[in-house]
């Protein structure tokens, strides 16, 4: 078993990134193995619940309105269409479900509604994520009160990197908000996106950041860019697929009990470079047709992919809801867990 660490330096990332693709990939696979059942990927499946319209500038995202992006905005989803959503996702396989808001921050109202989602959602036998923005502490607090489980506020790239792509919120306030809902007890989704036109040390210290957090991240979700006309970012030169499987090698490495999910970005993956990044240590991802405001791959296309590796989804698709949580994984390799 490898020792979690929390003091690496950017030298001894840039190493590990700077390996000989064959030797990273091996290395990765070997934590991997130490950890997790290499054949096992939990799904989880994305929900916006509220779309466009955000006061954010996030120089890659379709739904800031400082973009010109040809998008359909919508206030927030009713109760019962966030309920068929889960029950939707629940008969697809999906072991969570993440809400995503398009708010810099939720209002103190803003939480009443959500509050009425996660608990509906839970009782439909569902781990429950929200991305919302900032949060207080007394907002993570009543989150964490509702039963929510996991919460995903990304990092993005790294600080020195970050005033390239974002003007509107600091570094330092997403740090907050981690710790935020880290206090209050729950479950920790945090990460970023690779092809922005950052360096190989940008992706370091992204790494960095993420793995020298007090505890791990329970769940580390790293998106392509997913490019979308109108936006800022829209035309920025492609990565090397090659170099994204190293940063998911790395991730696997740096935080070898976390969940790595391959998170945005599929749609322009091929099917080998997918099994590559699993290969690497990821075993998380989303499925379903949509992400948030962008196409992801076909259910039955990720379903032939999975038959075709010999994936099994985490939880599987029983009667009785999922068999092995993230919970039950967290708690046999000692990751301290909400009861
Ligand atoms: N508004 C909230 C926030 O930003 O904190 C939550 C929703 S926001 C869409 C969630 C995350 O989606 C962002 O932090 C970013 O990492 C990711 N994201 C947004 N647009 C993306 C894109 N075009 N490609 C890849 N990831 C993207
Ligand atoms: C994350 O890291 N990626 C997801 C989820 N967390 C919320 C969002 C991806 C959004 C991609 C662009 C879109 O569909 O709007
Ligand atoms: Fe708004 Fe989130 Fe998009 Fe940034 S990433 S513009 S905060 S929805």
């Amino acid at each position: 078993m490898s020792i979690t660490r929390h003091d690496w330096t950017t030298n001894e990332i840039e190493t590990l990134l700077d390996l000989p693709f064959s030797d990273l990939v091996f290395q990765a696979q070997t934590v991997h193995r130490a950890h997790f059942d290499p054949n096992q990927v939990q799904v989880s499946t994305l929900l916006s619940i509220k779309t466009g319209a955000c006061p954010e500038d996030c120089g890659y995202c379709p739904q800031s309105a400082h973009h010109d992006v040809a998008l359909d905005r919508e206030r927030l989803l009713p109760l019962d269409e966030v309920i068929e959503a889960a029950r939707d996702a629940r008969a697809q396989g999906a072991t969570r479900f993440c809400m995503g808001a398009a708010w810099r921050n939720p209002t103190d109202k803003n939480l009443d509604r959500v509050i009425e989602m996660v608990q509906a959602v839970r009782e439909h036998g569902l781990e429950t994520c929200m991305t919302l923005g900032m949060l207080t502490p007394a907002q993570a607090r009543r989150l964490a009160d509702a039963g929510l489980d996991y919460y995903n506020h990304n990092l993005d790239t790294s600080p020195e990197f970050y005033g390239e792509i974002i003007s509107t919120r600091s570094y330092q306030d997403r740090l907050d908000t981690l710790a935020h809902v880290r206090a209050a007890g729950m479950s920790v989704c945090t990460g970023g996106i690779l092809g922005m036109g950052e360096s190989r040390g940008d992706r370091a210290r992204l790494l960095q950041q993420l793995s020298n957090l007090p505890q791990h991240p329970e769940s580390v979700p790293i998106n392509l860019l997913v490019q979308v006309e109108g936006t800022p970012l829209f035309g920025t030169e492609a990565l090397d697929p090659f170099e994204f499987v190293r940063t998911v090698a790395v991730a696997r490495i740096l935080m070898p009990r976390s969940h790595v999910r391959l998170s945005a970005g599929r749609t322009d993956m091929s099917d080998e470079l997918q099994a590559l990044c699993f290969l690497a240590g990821a075993n998380s991802i989303f499925h379903g047709e949509r992400l948030l405001t962008t196409p992801n791959p076909e259910a039955d296309h990720d379903r032939n992919l999975f038959d075709r590796l010999g994936i099994r989804a985490e939880g599987g698709t029983t009667e009785e809801g999922p068999q092995v949580s993230d919970r039950e994984t967290r708690a046999s390799t000692g990751e301290p867990v909400r009861s």
